[in-house]
């Protein structure tokens, strides 16, 4: 039998290493126990007109199965966690609480810190003009890390006392915040993030997304 096919980059340059987000395809798939290959494109296959066939956006990842494809990356985590009790559990509440997260993770946590991590790589003049709404998004973050953090209280992870693909998504998303210290001044929520990172699942997937850079990068990179 054929196995799923992730797409991801050949390479990209340092900042985005380690954060690509078919780092969180890879993960969900080691936790499953699902041996997968990659469609390894460059970055400028991304906008391809076969590539955009299977990804309308020309981002990475996309999914394919057999007859079926998919892209974004929090759908096709779903899909994988709808296959495996090792990202959700059985019960019907622990799998609604699972997909809320899930949601929570890409829908209330994530957008604000896109929004720094976008401002953060504005040429030095833009980021100059933007210093307010920088201040403003650094305390929307800020205020999301605060409830996550008291919604987390002594808990080990979010949902039904497991990791579920809910800790994975927020995993990821909280790593893209690696070059500011908001995480990393929250005990609990860097313990957390770390907790969910030493898994040897994560830890496969990211080698595994760094295999290529290192072999692929160009030569004054
Ligand atoms: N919502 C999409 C976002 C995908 C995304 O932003 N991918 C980035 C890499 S992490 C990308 O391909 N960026 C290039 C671009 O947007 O042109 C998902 O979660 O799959």
């Amino acid at each position: 039998m054929s196995q799923p096919k992730v797409s991801a980059y050949r390479w990209v340059p340092p900042f985005a290493q380690g954060l690509v987000r078919d780092l969180r395809v890879r993960w969900a798939l080691e936790e499953a126990g699902i041996a997968y290959e990659e469609r390894l494109i460059g970055l400028s296959d991304q906008k391809s007109e076969e590539y955009l066939r299977l990804q309308p956006f020309g981002q990475v990842p996309t999914f394919e199965d057999g007859e079926m494809a998919m892209f974004e990356s929090g759908a096709i985590v779903l899909h994988i966690a709808e296959q495996s009790e090792a990202l959700m559990p059985a019960h019907p509440v622990g799998r609604a609480q699972t997909k809320t997260w899930m949601f929570a993770a890409l829908n209330s946590v994530e957008p604000p810190i896109t929004m720094l991590n976008m401002l953060d790589l504005q040429p030095a003049e833009v980021r100059e003009r933007a210093k307010e709404i920088r201040a403003a998004v650094v305390e929307r973050v800020q205020g999301r890390l605060d409830r996550l953090a008291a919604f987390l209280g002594g808990r080990e992870h979010l949902v039904a006392n497991r990791f579920t693909a809910a800790d994975l998504l927020m995993t990821t998303v909280l790593r893209a915040l690696r070059n500011t210290d908001l995480v990393g001044k929250m005990p609990s929520i860097e313990a957390y993030r770390l907790r969910c990172e030493a898994r040897p699942a994560f830890q496969k997937a990211l080698a595994a997304q760094m295999a290529p850079f290192a072999a692929n990068a160009p030569p004054n990179a």
